[in-house]
């Protein structure tokens, strides 16, 4: 098993790791709640290392353009100040995590992280490099936040025990994971060093 060990130049990114999205919620993704362990272990790393903490929330309006009702395609998610868009009570948030919020205007989706967000600046100024990725989902946010970080020119790896599939159509995850690969990305399958 490959053991990972991060540095200051890296950042570990957790992508909306809320309520709404784990299962029981109305936009559950299969065994989502199950990455929440696996990324509290790379947070906690991420601290003793000097790595840099980014934690994503989706946070949309009542009305947003991505809920059905609305025109979009999704059943209402993560309304802000909703009790469904907290962060899932388990996760770790560190008070020196970068918080990105996003999704918040009414007329427009943010699936990556660093869509309007100016997260690629702020991380770039930190002297980060390369960016570790997890959370949910796979194949929207995790996908979307992984294609813009390689365009940007960070080195990126996804961490794929910390990350799950909401599968609108079954192989999207797989499809997700190919598609980031392709691009440039390395799908980390092993471990923490054992001393994080
Ligand atoms: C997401 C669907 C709709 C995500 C956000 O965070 O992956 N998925 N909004
Ligand atoms: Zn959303």
């Amino acid at each position: 098993m490959g053991e990972v060990a991060l540095n200051p130049a890296d950042a570990v990114i957790v992508v909306d790791v809320q309520n709404d999205f784990c299962p029981g919620g109305p936009l559950p993704i299969r065994e989502g709640d199950q990455v929440v362990p696996v990324l509290n272990r790379w947070i906690a790393a991420a601290g003793n290392a000097g790595a840099k903490i980014v934690v994503s929330r989706d946070w949309h309006p009542p009305t947003h353009s991505s809920f059905k009702e609305y025109g979009g395609v999704w059943p209402p998610h993560c309304v802000q100040n909703t009790e469904g868009a907290d962060f899932h009570p388990d996760l770790n948030v560190p008070a020196e995590a970068i918080i990105v919020t996003k999704g918040d205007k009414v007329d427009r989706d943010q699936y990556s992280d660093f869509e309007g967000t100016g997260l690629g600046e702020r991380l770039k100024e930190q002297g980060v490099r390369r960016v570790w990725v997890g959370g949910l989902a796979l194949d929207v946010c995790v996908r979307a936040t992984v294609l813009d970080a390689l365009k940007l020119g960070f080195e990126v790896r996804v961490i794929r025990a910390g990350t799950r599939a909401v599968e609108v159509q079954p192989g999207d995850g797989d499809r997700a994971l190919e598609e980031m690969s392709e691009a440039g990305a390395i799908i980390e399958e092993g471990e923490l060093a054992p001393d994080v």
